[in-house]
């Protein structure tokens, strides 16, 4: 009996350690121009503005290496720092404080958890994924100036045994219940063992000039804060893509990502049902819909049924633009098939459409409602066309100040202060902030270092919700919301759409400490200042590593080694080219087999 008991031991000890690895890779960013003139910035020299996948199991280690190769010196000279600095912003990574390490650190941004990695320099962003995270999809992009847009994105997945047990789950209760109706209950233990292929989707808008010299008219003094959107991608690619769906799929996993500068897409696959199972990293009951609208920032994993006999479906796509969409069609086809007929409908008509939140159908698998919060903040933003001497430009303004004044000039994690204070949140409580719009469009607000419940959103014209007011429209339905979730799981993510001249009630627990944006991810309404810092814990947090590292071959740029930060000490600078990781079930097996061994030989000599 002994000798199993063991080996059970000696197996649950050793196999999460043999099971994590550290994933190495790199980013060279760089300064490019594509074909038709436009100026990009290049992730490891692709030029589609989208930079590679970055893929990590939950409880590896990614190291990842940033050079910033975006200027030389003529650059520098001609585009200035606020074009040539750059960052890095693990967007929805909720990174916490397991085993001391500080997820605030490695937040990516600029002037709040670290220092801006300046030109010809490069830069460590090393973090363990939680082991306990569900696994889902995020995205990584520049948090600088407007870089992202310009191409430094790309999209991050995080995999776990227990996302993949779960999606097997739900395929085998749709195969057996079919794609009608909404909701499947009670999912069957044991998985389906039906061939699953992964198709990732990242949509954006598409401008035709470069994000830079977009912003360079939005900050003008006649700027308003929307450029008129173009046209749309989907993975950096402005045409209709076709994805070749194997003989043998019967079920596409589609990793659906708006990696947009403002626009909100949505998506339906003709004559297919779309069944959501994520909503930005967090598992949620399966919910089966017609038309996916999917907001700047927010990710969905969606199952789609594909019968073998299918030899192709329509995946119509709509970018929203001021008065419509940008409409394109794009294609699952099976291996030798042909691609049909363009979508030439309005996709307005869309069966299913439905531009407004769902908070109420995408639940999440696990959690429940959080208990009732000891602070209540109520946030309002407006546009102000005339913001103070300063800016010389419309800005936002978020209860009176605009998000620059609270940028300090040093590094907020490091003490320095703005010219406005973090707003504090009080440590390890519920904190519900209500997020109200004063202006009359849809805003997508995403939040950084955790995901939030969304306890109430409001309809257009209900105007603010202020938690003292209690005789509002926006009150009224708030406290019916409350009312209905006794018993009931909100939806959880870390991005909404908050409709114009409305509100948004999100709930969640203030244990991450660190300093956190809370702000609208229209990259120009950024750039104008709308968005907050939140200030979590004790804000006295370790110093900001010193890690900017100058590699031997690059070129010198005065004055960058006097930053007092540059790290000139080039050394270690070197790095591996990315190493494939071992295959983890060949650890498995070789470890399998020495346990076997060893417990062969335990019991030959002690328990015979
Ligand atoms: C980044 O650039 C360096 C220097 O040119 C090169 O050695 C390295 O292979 C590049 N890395 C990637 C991932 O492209
Ligand atoms: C660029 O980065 C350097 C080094 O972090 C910093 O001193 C400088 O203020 C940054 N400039 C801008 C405009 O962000
Ligand atoms: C990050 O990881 C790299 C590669 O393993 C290492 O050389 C570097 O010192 C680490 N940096 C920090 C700040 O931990
Ligand atoms: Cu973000």
């Amino acid at each position: 009996m002994q000798a199993p008991f063991f080996y059970a031991a000696f197996l649950l000890l050793v196999l999460p350690l043999g099971l994590s690895e550290t994933i190495v890779r790199e980013l060279n960013i760089s300064r490019t121009t594509s074909d038709s003139g436009k100026q990009l910035i290049s992730l490891n020299g692709e030029i589609n503005s989208l930079g590679p996948t970055i893929r990590v199991q939950a409880g590896d280690t990614l190291n990842l290496l940033v050079n910033n190769e975006i200027c030389d010196e003529q650059d520098l000279a001609q585009y200035g720092e606020d074009y040539c600095n750059t960052s890095i912003h693990f967007h929805g990574l909720v990174l916490g404080n397991d085993d001391g390490k500080l997820g605030a650190l490695n937040d990516g941004v600029p002037q709040v958890t670290q220092r801006s990695i300046p030109p010809q320099m490069s830069y460590w962003y090393n973090f363990t994924i939680p082991e306990s995270m569900e696994g889902g999809t995020y995205w990584f992009h520049s948090h600088s100036s407007v870089q992202y847009g310009d191409g430094l994105r790309g999209v991050f997945l995080v995999d776990s045994s227990a996302r993949e047990t779960y999606l097997s789950r739900v395929i085998a209760k749709l195969d057996a219940v079919g794609t009608g109706g909404t909701l499947l209950e009670g999912l069957p233990e044991t998985g389906s063992q039906k061939s699953i292929q992964e198709v990732i989707v990242a949509v954006s808008d598409w401008y035709s000039k470069s994000s830079v010299e977009i912003l360079a008219d939005v900050m003008s003094p006649t700027g308003g804060p929307d450029p008129r959107v173009e046209g749309s991608t989907l993975n950096g690619d402005q045409d209709s893509v076709k994805f070749e769906i194997t003989e043998n799929t019967e079920y596409v996993e589609l990793r659906v990502i708006n990696v947009g500068m403002s626009g909100t897409n949505i998506l339906n696959i003709e004559g297919h049902r779309l069944c959501v199972v994520e909503t930005d990293g967090v598992l949620t009951k399966p919910y089966l819909i017609d038309t996916l609208s999917i907001a700047v920032g927010q990710r969905f994993t969606v199952l789609v049924k594909l019968d073998l006999s299918t030899p192709r479906a329509r995946i119509i796509h709509g970018c929203g633009k001021m008065m419509g969409y940008v409409t394109k069609t794009h294609w699952l086809v099976r291996p030798g098939k042909e691609i049909g007929q363009n979508f030439g409908g309005d996709p307005r008509n869309l069966p299913g459409l439905d531009k407004n939140e769902k908070f109420r159908e995408f639940v999440p698998m696990h959690g429940e409602l959080l208990p009732s919060p000891r602070q209540q903040v109520s946030l309002d933003y407006s546009y102000e066309s005339d913001f103070k001497e300063q800016f010389k430009t419309g800005m936002y303004a978020v209860n009176g100040d605009t998000m620059p004044e609270f940028l300090p000039d040093g590094v907020l994690l490091e003490g320095a202060r703005g010219v406005r204070e973090p707003i504090q949140l009080e440590s390890d409580e519920v904190i519900e902030i209500a997020i109200n719009s004063i202006d009359h469009m849809t805003h997508p607000w995403h939040m950084h270092g955790h995901t939030f419940q969304v306890i109430s959103v409001g309809q257009s014209r209900d105007g603010p919700l202020h938690f003292e007011d209690l005789e509002t429209p926006a009150m009224k339905r708030y406290q019916a919301d409350l009312f209905a979730w006794e018993g009931k799981v909100p939806m959880t993510r870390d991005t909404i759409n908050i409709p114009g001249s409305s509100y948004a009630v999100i709930r969640f627990l203030a244990n991450n400490p660190g300093f956190w944006l809370l702000h609208c991810h229209v990259e120009w309404h950024m750039s104008k200042g709308l968005g907050v810092v939140l200030a979590e814990g004790n804000a006295k947090i370790a110093a900001v590593p010193n890690a900017f590292q100058r590699p031997d071959d690059y070129r010198t740029i005065s004055g960058a080694a006097d930053t007092g930060t540059a790290e000139t000490d080039s050394s270690d600078s070197k790095v591996e080219p990315k190493p494939i990781p071992t295959s983890k079930w060949k650890v498995l097996i070789i470890y399998m087999l020495v346990m076997c061994l060893f417990n062969a030989v335990v019991w030959l000599f002690f328990f015979r």
